[in-house]
């Protein structure tokens, strides 16, 4: 008997995304009871400044990172992909002492993060720490301590539950070095807050990607949520093959925006302490035609009217607490686009796991 109920394509990825939730919980938990915490701590206390590398996912996980280590500590951080520590070190590495350096990398073998691991600490002198979800990895071997996150482990290619579990993380050590233990709270509670939402979340993108074709992506949002529409960016693109690009809010006004149409798809990640002024180019956006997407923590009416879909997360928490949900529209625009497309999400066009250099 033929069934007239249409099932969604799907795939591990999907899955993998549907699931983050748990691996949230499953980090911070473990993150708790990591004796390596205490000592990172103790060993980092004078740090006057941080530096966050990664490649690809793992670099707009450090913009990420830095972003929040800098608003929850005050020690300014800030974020370089690996390459620019190895190709640029003038350019990309403090003149002085007193900075520290924390590699991340899913796999612990990109061979760009383990060079500059290696670089950092052995010729530059720069103590140096490690993220990963994998052990026993080279990035281990090449730096003073590592936090080893399995629970964040995935098998798809693209890095989704990784990228949001690792960027937890970091903001749960920050929270840590701030000893603000109400922002770790918040971050405790997120799974259970964002579990629930994720079915609807999920069934509202499929069907507004079955629903649009579009020519090209575009994702916005200032402050920490740059480095969310960097990675917003990379997800619709790897998952996808579709052209995907990341600005500064307000700098889409100042050119981008010619390619503003019914045809293109801004996707805005709106902040709390600046939503009106983040609003103001939505709409104005809205009146050039443009199909929109917006993630919010709480919309507001203006939001809503100049809104094709959009995604409100009601959270009691920091802003900055939301940087790994706000992520996850993205990644299901990305794998429903790239389903729809014809395209298999598990094993995107040209890419690989990791990237081993010879
Ligand atoms: C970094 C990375 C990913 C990318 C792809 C190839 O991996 O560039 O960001 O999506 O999977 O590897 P890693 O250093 O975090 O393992």
């Amino acid at each position: 008997m033929s069934s007239d109920r249409v099932v969604a394509p799907s795939c591990e990825t999907l899955a993998e995304i549907l699931s983050q939730p748990e691996a949230w919980s499953a980090v911070l938990g473990a993150l708790g009871r990591n004796a390596v915490v205490p000592e990172i701590l103790r060993t980092t206390s004078r740090a006057s400044e941080w530096l966050f590398l990664g490649c690809g996912t793992s670099f707009y996980l450090a913009e990420a990172a830095a972003a929040t280590w800098t608003l929850l500590t005050g020690v300014p951080a800030r974020a370089l992909p690996a390459s620019e520590a190895l190709l640029f070190p003038k350019l990309a590495l403090p003149s002085g002492n007193g900075t520290q350096a924390l590699v991340i990398s899913r796999s612990g073998s990109t061979s760009e993060a383990v060079r500059a691991a290696r670089q950092l600490r052995e010729q530059h002198k720069i103590p140096t720490l490690g993220l990963t979800c994998t052990p026993g990895t080279p990035l281990e071997a090449a730096c003073d301590a590592t936090i080893t996150l399995s629970g964040a482990e995935e098998k798809s290619t693209v890095m989704t539950r990784s990228f949001t579990a690792m960027l937890a993380a970091l903001q749960y050590l920050a929270s840590r070095r701030a000893a603000l233990d109400s922002y770790g709270q918040a971050l405790d509670r997120l799974a259970e807050h964002c579990a629930p939402l994720l079915p609807e979340l999920n069934a509202r993108v499929a069907s507004f990607v079955a629903q649009n074709t579009f020519a090209a992506y575009v994702f916005l949002g200032q402050g920490p949520f740059f480095p969310v529409a960097r990675e917003a960016a990379l997800k619709v693109t790897e998952m996808s093959c579709s052209y995907g690009q990341a600005f500064h809010t307000l700098e889409f006004r100042h050119g981008p925006k010619a390619i503003v149409g019914p045809e293109t798809c801004l996707v805005f990640f709106l902040s709390e302490s600046n939503m009106q002024t983040e609003t103001e180019v939505l709409t104005e956006m809205k009146a050039l035609g443009a199909t929109t997407v917006t993630v919010a923590n709480r919309g507001s009416a203006a939001v809503r009217a100049s809104s094709d879909l959009a995604f409100e997360f009601l959270f009691d928490g920091p802003e900055t607490a939301l940087l790994a949900p706000f992520v996850v529209p993205a990644q299901l625009l990305g794998v429903h686009t790239g389903l729809k497309k014809g395209l298999d999400p598990d094993h995107p066009r040209h890419l690989s796991r990791v990237v081993i250099l010879d």
